[in-house]
């Protein structure tokens, strides 16, 4: 059939962007201009510049379609993709058209900007790289699509009252979404519960529940390629599943009550918190999201190509981390049970498809199940898992050693008091390719959580380091900074980071000398305002500008800033005359709502900033900011304006980070351990331009081998001894004296799992350091520049890449 043109493709001039923003209010939000709100307007100009995007998005699943060629499926149980319409203007390359547009109808665009929710859909690190990599798959045209779950509650919002972490539920969606497509014909049901019994060889599984999988699509644009990737998020409805029995019955209210609880699954994000592992309700969410996107993969396949059996030639998916591991047993399940495939060919596929990527290092953060657990809400998938442990540890009994220690430790289901499922270890069994996410953490991950694995299958490990998008970290978070490049070597390197090495050539030039701390100045203008309105807190722009934002862990060491910057108070105060380079310190992130440590880190951090922001002893010289709220726009905010980027968690720690990446990338110095893609970020930009301290990996485990005791540092360095005696005194808590105790007296002086103490001293002496060059601009400048242009291996365009080469075997679309 000849392809008709029946729709009008919308120009992006000024006037028709005009027109059409003018247009969605009338007739989509039902406003005139006279009387419409700032929402209004933002809710315009996104149906305006969604309509933009849609041809390209529709266009390049059209040639996906064509070409037929290998899909990624991006599986993550977290998106933590920040504002749209900004990314999309910078997308589509209109940024200062709309502007333009908006002002000739008397709206400043900023202000509009600023009003679009951030959809919390993450909880922080892990989200946020699902975010970076969309918008990568997206620019590179490479054939994909990102699952997830349309949490109805996001991360929560966190206020501080009274220095303590307050937190309210993010009803994110109650203003509406202008972004997304609700998809009415594509829901699933999921079916959970029951029992499974055979018939003959064949296994049935009789489930008891349903729930209803319902999709809501979102764009991803590429940049400036007129194309654009989907991000699917689940929402459970009840739809047209009620409990027949009660209905029957004349029981209409038990119906509806059921209803609103299959609903329950995607209600809220599970926030990083000890105390919810285990719950039985992440793990339906977890099941929930697999078996939605699984049947959906598998019935496009189907249409496409009437059978399964090149499923493996057309399919690849990814696991962001365990979470979606459940993925494993259910496709295994669907080709076994309701496809007849054998179980030899089934595996056989099964592992072809799938790849895993872990995010951690510490074995405790390691997802299990209890086997009960599974047993009650999936009983068919524990049985297949039980099936493939069977056939994984005849593999290993045959191949590797009969050593029963050995096979205990492999198992998939750890033996115990209580039967666990390991869900990394299925992970493993269960993919052709395993990555860590930096270099050290990939050689770490063979050597420690995954030693055993690594000895069975040598070839399936390898490492691809994280990155960061450009577009968002630069383009929309740092205008000038992109003025400044694109005027040098013109706009490329938006798409192509490496770009970066053509402003090498210019960084003696006296202009960009002089525009780079200016550049800087303008973004700590930018924050001390914010700060200024949101706090009532009064910065100085010229003062180093100290930041530390991420979620409060103790692994992340927020403590051991903690106690830099106490020690700094006193010597303040000791020796007034001195030069002091005037500093702020920043600092953001949110707490688990259980984590006790966290929490008391939080009303520490803000008890201290009470007593330093109000000693005029200091004259201002300075001055301590948490910052509540932290999330990815506030991230767009103070990234830019960041002197100092505080990366101190203990070596072996943090598998990569990635905020230690934007930072570097907008012109801030880091202030680091040995640890995570800290240790990449030194090899690319050199020694003398970031400040490494601190313990390294193996003399943080050659301390645990000797037994670490803190008491002994505590007791031979007289400041730390201050410092300590100090807080936990009741200095910064007149009113609580004892509120401190446990956090320090019994907490760091004895345990210090994370060893703050002993690279205290080595942290002082570095921070001195900072203040020694941050007295000479020139030299600093040179360094921040330094950064600035040696920062392209870490954007996420080349990890991609690298992931579309080496791990699922993709080519762009383009070049296709
Ligand atoms: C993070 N993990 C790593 N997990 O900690 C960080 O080093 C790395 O840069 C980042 O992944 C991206 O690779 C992380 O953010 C989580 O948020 C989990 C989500 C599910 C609950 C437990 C925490
Ligand atoms: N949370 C948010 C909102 C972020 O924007 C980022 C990264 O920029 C992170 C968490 C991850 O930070 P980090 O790598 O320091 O843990």
């Amino acid at each position: 059939m000849q392809e008709m043109q029946i729709y009008a493709r919308p120009s992006n001039d000024v006037e028709s962007l005009k027109k059409a923003i003018v247009y969605k209010l009338v007739y989509l939000i039902g406003r005139s201009p006279e009387e419409a709100s700032q929402r209004d307007w933002l809710n315009a100009t996104l149906f305006a510049v969604r309509d933009l995007v849609t041809e390209g998005w529709i266009s390049t699943a059209k040639k996906s379609r064509a070409k037929d060629t290998r899909r990624v499926y991006y599986l993550s149980m977290e998106f933590l993709i920040g504002r749209t319409l900004s990314n999309a203007l910078i997308a589509e390359g209109i940024y200062d058209r709309a502007q333009q547009a908006l002002q000739e109808l008397d709206i400043d665009l900023e202000e509009v900007l600023a009003k679009e929710v951030d959809p919390g859909l993450g909880n922080g690190g892990l989200g946020r790289l699902a975010a970076c990599f969309m918008d990568s798959l997206a620019t590179l045209s490479i054939p994909s699509m990102g699952y997830g779950i349309r949490y109805e509650y996001g991360m929560f919002r966190q206020r501080i009252v009274d220095g303590r972490q307050i937190e309210k539920p993010d009803a994110w969606l109650e203003k509406g979404v202008p972004w997304e497509f609700i998809r009415p014909s594509k829901r699933f049901k999921i079916r959970l519960g029951g029992h499974v019994y055979f018939e003959g060889k064949k296994c049935i599984w009789k489930n008891d529940e349903e729930i209803t999988a319902l999709a809501y699509d979102q764009m991803i644009p590429g940049f400036e390629n007129d194309s654009a990737t989907t991000l699917r998020l689940w929402s459970a409805h009840s739809g047209s599943t009620f409990n027949l029995a009660d209905f029957n019955k004349g029981d209409y209210f038990r119906a509806m009550e059921k209803r609103s609880s299959s609903e329950n699954v995607s209600r809220v994000l599970y926030p990083d918190d000890s105390t919810e592992a285990g719950r039985e309700l992440r793990l339906r969410q977890e099941y929930f999201l697999v078996s939605a996107s699984l049947q959906d993969i598998l019935k496009r396949h189907l249409r496409m190509h009437g059978t399964f059996d090149n499923l493996a030639d057309k399919v690849a998916i990814h696991l962001n981390d365990t979470h979606p591991a459940l993925a494993i047993p259910e496709l295994m399940r669907i080709l076994i049970d309701e496809n007849g495939y054998t179980w030899e060919k089934a595996w056989q596929m099964s592992c072809h498809i799938f790849s895993y990527t872990c995010h951690t290092l510490m074995s405790e953060a390691l997802e299990t199940w209890p086997v009960e657990m599974m047993a009650k809400i999936l009983p068919r998938h524990l049985q297949m898992i039980f099936e493939i442990n069977d056939y994984f540890l005849e593999h290993v009994r045959s191949n590797v050693t009969t050593d029963e220690e050995f096979i205990r430790r492999v198992s998939l289901v750890e033996e115990g008091d209580v039967r666990k499922v390991r869900m990394g270890w299925l992970s493993v069994v269960g993919s052709h390719k395993v990555n860590g996410v930096a270099a050290i953490h990939s050689d770490l991950m063979v050597t420690s959580t995954f030693a055993d694995f690594a000895r069975i299958y040598p070839e399936r490990f390898t490492n691809v380091t994280n990155g960061i998008t450009p577009r968002r970290w630069i383009a929309v978070a740092n205008p000038d900074l992109s003025t400044l490049f694109d005027k040098y070597i013109g706009k490329e390197w938006r798409r192509d980071l490496t770009q970066l090495e053509l402003f090498k050539k210019h960084i003696q030039d006296p202009e960009v000398k002089k525009a780079i701390p200016a550049i800087k100045r303008a973004n700590k203008v930018r924050l001390a305002n914010y700060v200024k309105k949101e706090l009532g807190v009064e910065l100085n722009p010229d003062a180093l500008f100290d930041v530390q934002v991420k979620r409060i862990h103790e692994y992340k060491r927020q403590s051991l800033n903690v106690l830099h910057i106490v020690a700094r108070y006193n010597e303040m105060l000791a020796n007034p005359e001195k030069d002091w380079t005037p500093r702020v310190f920043i600092l953001a992130g949110k707490a688990a709502s259980a984590y006790y440590v966290a929490k008391q880190t939080i009303n520490l951090i803000n008890d201290i900033a009470n007593v330093i922001n109000n000693d005029e002893r200091l004259q201002g010289r300075l001055k301590v900011v948490f910052i509540p709220n932290y999330s990815v726009s506030l991230a767009q905010i103070i990234i830019p304006a960041a002197d100092i980027s505080e990366q101190i968690s203990l070596a072996g720690t943090e598998a990569s980070g990635t905020s230690n990446m934007k930072f570097a990338l907008n012109g801030a110095l880091t202030i680091g351990t040995l640890d995570g893609a800290n240790v990449e970020i030194l090899q690319n930009v050199g020694e003398d331009n970031i400040f490494i301290f601190g313990n390294t990996v193996e003399q943080v485990e050659e301390l645990r081998r000797h037994g670490y005791r803190p008491f002994d540092i505590y007791q031979s360095d007289q400041q730390l001894r201050d410092v300590i005696d100090q807080i936990s005194s009741g200095y910064f808590s007149p009113n609580d004296p004892n509120r401190y105790q446990d956090l320090l007296l019994n907490g760091l002086n004895y345990h210090d799992y994370y060893q703050a103490f002993a690279d205290f001293r080595s942290y002082i002496e570095t921070q001195k350091a900072v203040d020694e060059k941050y007295k000479d601009q020139e030299a600093w400048v040179n360094s921040a520049l330094q950064n600035i242009v040696n920062m392209s291996f870490f954007s996420s365009d080349r990890t991609i890449a690298e992931y579309a080469e080496k791990i699922w075997k993709i080519k762009p679309l383009k070049s296709a």
